[in-house]
């Protein structure tokens, strides 16, 4: 088969990409390891910066998000008995949408099959080939027949642990940091006791209040990152939480996972005519709920770049692709990183807590400090792409 991009993955930045290059006219062929259900139902994030918002707008697949999306304009910061509220809107004029990542998942899959664009589910044993030549090869199998798409460029869209970073890290420089503690997440039939999100510190760990709907909440507990789910009963959860954030609604419990954290990433994006977007490049702890807005930010920057690349054999802006989203990324991770120290048990005692409390007082104290939360939180306005 022969297509324009190939694209391993059908996550945020596979679908968003393959949208951007289809109403450009390029053609696409988005290669998926798992069957399109699965891909559907992953439960994942839910906080949408307004740059996505306004991207997936002017992709025309944002019918749902606003008859159902929340709308928020802040969050609180729960620590010690305060409960500050941080007034997003009012400090930066922006707001944050809350929208299943699996919602805007089946939004756009649906959108990209509406449009002819194919989409493989299922495909095994993905193998890049030939990615310092202008014609780089996919091979895979797909329905038990092997098969080979050959492209002008590919784009690796396969999240962390997919084969794209893999198949360039000879020529990648990796910045790790691998926290000692992850999130449990869980999905009740409880409505929030909340009108915004609560970012809770607490002596025994951090929690998170957040939801998906009027009736749905999505909760968080920090635990240690080796923790096993098994150990960690309905009523362990609600008791927890419950001492965490101090008022929760409980109900039954349909989805729970503990998930690692860590900060992570590789660069150049780009070897070659691969180019890589989203997870499979770089890893955020979710503390800033930055992941999937990072991936959205860098395809927004790569689907000019091939297009150029594409229609005008013009190579400048695929050149500059790696700069041009590494600019947001470590903006993303210096910003996930201060949210995680500031709010987890980080197991250093007494003088780090009391650190964490004047940097929580000072955001409560200093319109500055909040302001430069907001900023953050909210995401700075996407810049030119190139
Ligand atoms: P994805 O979503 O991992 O998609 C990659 C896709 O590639 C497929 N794949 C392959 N396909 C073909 N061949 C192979 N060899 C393949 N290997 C893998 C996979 O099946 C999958 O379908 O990556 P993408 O598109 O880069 O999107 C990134 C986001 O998913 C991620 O950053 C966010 O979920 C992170 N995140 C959050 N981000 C936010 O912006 N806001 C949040 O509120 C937020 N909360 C979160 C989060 C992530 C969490 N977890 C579970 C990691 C909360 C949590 C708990
Ligand atoms: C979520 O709604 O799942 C969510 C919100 C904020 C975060 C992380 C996850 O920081």
């Amino acid at each position: 088969m022969r297509t324009q991009v190939g694209i391993v993955g059908a996550g945020p930045a596979g679908l968003t990409l393959a949208m951007l290059l289809h109403t450009a006219g390029i053609e696409t062929v988005v290669l998926e390891a798992r069957d399109r259900a699965y891909v559907e139902k992953r439960v994942r994030a839910g906080l949408l910066e307004q740059n996505t918002v306004d991207l997936l707008h002017d992709l025309g697949v944002a019918d749902r998000l606003d008859r159902e999306g929340l709308e928020h304009n802040g969050i609180y910061l729960r620590y010690h008995g305060h409960n500050h509220y941080v007034d997003m809107a009012a400090l930066t004029g922006r707001h944050i949408t809350i929208y299943g990542q699996q919602e805007v998942v089946k939004d756009l899959t649906q959108a990209i099959l509406d449009g002819g664009v194919p989409v493989l589910f299922e495909v095994n044993d993905v193998a890049l080939h030939d990615i310092d030549s202008s014609t780089p090869r996919i091979t895979y199998a797909h329905n038990g027949q092997t098969d080979e798409l050959i492209c002008d460029a590919i784009a690796g869209c396969d999240g962390f642990h997919g084969v794209s970073r893999a198949t360039i890290s000879e020529h990648i420089t990796e910045y790790e940091y691998v926290y000692h503690f992850g999130w449990l997440g869980i999905l009740a039939e409880a409505p929030p006791a909340t009108d915004e999100l609560i970012y809770a510190w607490h002596e025994d760990g951090f929690a998170l209040y957040t939801m998906r709907s009027p009736k749905i909440s999505r909760l968080y507990l920090q635990v240690d990152a080796d923790d096993d789910i098994g150990n960690w009963s309905d009523d362990r959860i609600w008791s927890a939480l419950n001492t965490r954030l101090g008022e929760v609604n409980e109900g039954n419990i349909y989805d729970k996972g503990i998930t690692p954290m860590r900060s992570y990433v590789a660069e150049p994006m780009q070897h070659g005519r691969l180019f890589l977007a989203g997870d499979s490049a770089h890893i955020v702890p979710p503390t800033g709920a930055k992941g999937l807005n990072l991936a959205v930010n860098d395809v927004r920057i790569l689907a000019p770049a091939l297009i150029e690349l594409i229609k005008n054999g013009n190579t400048q802006p695929a050149d500059g692709y790696t700069s041009a989203a590494l600019r947001r990324v470590w903006r993303a991770q210096d910003f996930s990183n201060y949210m995680t120290q500031m709010l987890h048990d980080l197991g250093g005692g007494r003088f780090e807590r009391r650190i964490q409390l004047a940097r929580l007082e000072y955001v409560d104290r200093s319109d500055a400090a909040a302001r430069s939360l907001a900023e953050n939180y909210t995401g700075l306005p996407a810049e030119p792409e190139f």
